[in-house]
């Protein structure tokens, strides 16, 4: 199953050779007119200057296991962190590209019931159906704040759900925002897969449980961080994240992936305590910020997305 035997060395090359193999996007046109547009209109704003544009990447990515795809793996992420971080962002009077995985946490939406339609809604005598009223004030103003972000041009959703399509829509924004200069951000809150089934070596059909035990060899996904930062978009400010269950292995992970990658910030998270507090790391610093646990439902993304504003700003000025 594997096809790394000769893969080509260099990142770009291993890259390269990804793409050429991925199956192609069915929707390439319709994203690329989308973004298109996107960054038209936040190419100048009133002063002449251009809008800040962030692209904010949020949930898993799957590796589909056979061509027609029945088993997948997966990778979690609920997209609480990107979504929320999304909702800042717009506060802060940024434009976002929101990359998220099909069905998960969307902008706007945390605030409603696990189950939406039903627990929102409530249907009268007449048949017609309502808002529930215990519902009727978060709905009006998640409806509100959806539209008046994606209707004024402020609010792109681009969903995924491999890491085939997540990778090549990725590419497509980075090379968009090129135009943008340091004004535009990429804040990459995906959990994305390491390893995936070359295309090319994909089964097609279901894999029959009656041939035995499976026996499966991945080959390693590329290294799109440093392809991003030294290719597709070299002047945008780049924040990754780090996810780890070792507390004891976080902080030098994150070290690592600032330095290998040159990224400008990498926020470290822990699984059980991610909602909670994350430590920024830079080239000079480790901060550690907390969620306001004075506040109800306060959001560790509300303080956290003031400090990467800020750092931004001092980017651009640099
Ligand atoms: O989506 P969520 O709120 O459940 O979790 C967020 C997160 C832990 C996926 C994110 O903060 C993160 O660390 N993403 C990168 C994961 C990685 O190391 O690949």
């Amino acid at each position: 199953m594997n096809s790394t035997d000769h893969a080509p060395e260099t990142p770009t090359l291993k890259i390269k050779a990804f793409f050429e193999s991925a199956p192609p996007l069915k929707d390439a046109a319709e994203i690329q007119t989308k973004l298109k547009e996107f960054v038209d209109r936040n190419s100048s704003s009133g002063n002449g200057k251009a809008n800040r544009v962030v692209c904010v990447t949020s949930g898993g990515t799957t590796v589909p296991l056979e061509k027609r795809c029945v088993r997948y793996i997966d990778n979690f992420s609920s997209g609480h962190r990107g979504s929320a971080s999304t909702e800042y962002f717009l506060k802060a009077g940024y434009s976002v590209i929101f990359l998220y995985r099909r069905g998960t946490c969307q902008p706007f939406c945390r605030s409603l019931p696990d189950d939406p339609l039903l627990e929102c809604f409530t249907s009268t005598d007449d048949s017609s159906v309502q808002v529930d009223p215990s519902h009727a004030e978060m709905v009006k103003r998640a409806i509100t704040e959806n539209r008046s972000a994606v209707n004024g041009g402020f609010l792109l959703k681009l969903p995924f759900t491999t890491i085939f399509e997540y990778l090549q829509i990725l590419r497509m924004i980075a090379v968009s925002l090129r135009s943008l200069g340091p004004s535009a951000m990429f804040y990459l809150a995906a959990a994305v897969s390491d390893f995936y089934v070359p295309w090319e070596s994909m089964t097609m059909h279901k894999i029959q449980s009656a041939s035995g035990p499976l026996d499966m060899r991945l080959a390693q996904v590329p290294k799109m961080l440093y392809v991003l930062r030294n290719e597709w978009a070299p002047v945008a400010f780049c924040i990754s994240f780090k996810l780890e269950t070792d507390t004891d292995i976080l902080l030098g992970k994150a070290d690592m992936a600032l330095k290998k990658y040159k990224m400008h910030m990498v926020v470290a998270n822990e699984l059980q305590t991610r909602k909670e507090e994350v430590i920024v790391v830079t080239e000079q610093e480790k901060i550690t910020v907390r969620r306001d646990t004075t506040q109800p439902g306060a959001d560790v993304e509300d303080p956290l997305i003031k400090l990467v504003v800020d750092r931004h700003s001092a980017y651009i000025d640099a």
